[in-house]
């Protein structure tokens, strides 16, 4: 048992109404610019805003604080291109017959296949592994609590960092994806959660029209 330590909340603001309903309608309208893209350019991109986006990640709220992540980022050629192959070889399968066709029905107005260039082409992969338990100094084993619902609203942080800072993403989930621990050399407790890609769009890039649900489809007030 650790006897709790509090100080006084100083980083809070509050702001006056008008200028909460302009931040909020502001963070939305940023928020939707947003758009998952699969063309990426092979440009460089800072690495400096890439560890910032990740300290963003990482003030998420979690299980206990235990903070069950582990943001693994990918830049080297060799290491990307095997990834690739390997994703690619979970996808054919997926697509050719694991996926059940009311799956690929659901997935077919955006047009994605087995074919992941951008594995290779983006300047950074970050695999984003959720950490099934700890390991303390003993290498004892240490109880994680909520792991997917604080790696999820980590990675949903890091997805918004990105976008805020100017860098295009897309959530990569190719299943199953176990291949990363090997290439990555990842310990047993740690499991893929998301492989996300990351960098400038292509000049070139398109991306398929979509819908967003209403507030009246998403949200009930009661
Ligand atoms: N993992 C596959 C299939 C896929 C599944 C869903 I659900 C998507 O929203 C998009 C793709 C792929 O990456 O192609």
């Amino acid at each position: 048992m650790t006897q709790p330590v509090y100080i006084p909340l100083s980083g809070y603001r509050e702001y006056p109404v008008e200028e909460m309903e302009r931040r909020a309608a502001e963070f939305y309208a940023e928020m939707r610019r947003r758009r998952t893209v699969r063309d990426f350019s092979d440009r460089p991109a800072p690495r400096a805003v890439i560890e910032q986006c990740l300290l963003a990640a990482g003030t998420a709220p979690n299980g206990a604080n235990l903070q069950p992540w582990r943001f693994v980022v990918v830049q080297d050629p060799a290491t990307k291109r095997r990834i690739r192959l390997a994703a690619e070889a979970e996808e054919r399968a997926f697509y050719e017959s694991r996926a059940p066709q009311e799956w690929l029905d659901a997935l077919s107005h955006l047009g994605t296949d087995a074919s992941k260039p951008f594995l290779e082409t983006a300047p950074y992969l970050i695999a984003i592994f959720a950490q099934s338990y700890g390991l303390d100094a003993e290498g004892r084993k240490v109880k994680h609590y909520y792991v997917s619902e604080s790696v999820g609203i980590a990675t949903g942080f890091l997805i918004a960092a990105l976008h805020h800072a100017g860098l295009a993403t897309l959530t990569h989930t190719p299943s199953p994806m176990h291949f990363l621990n090997e290439i990555l050399d990842r310990p047993p407790n740690e499991r893929p959660f998301l492989l996300l890609v990351v960098g400038y769009p292509a000049d070139d890039a398109t991306v398929p029209v979509i819908e967003k649900k209403g507030l009246d489809e998403i949200a009930v007030f009661v």
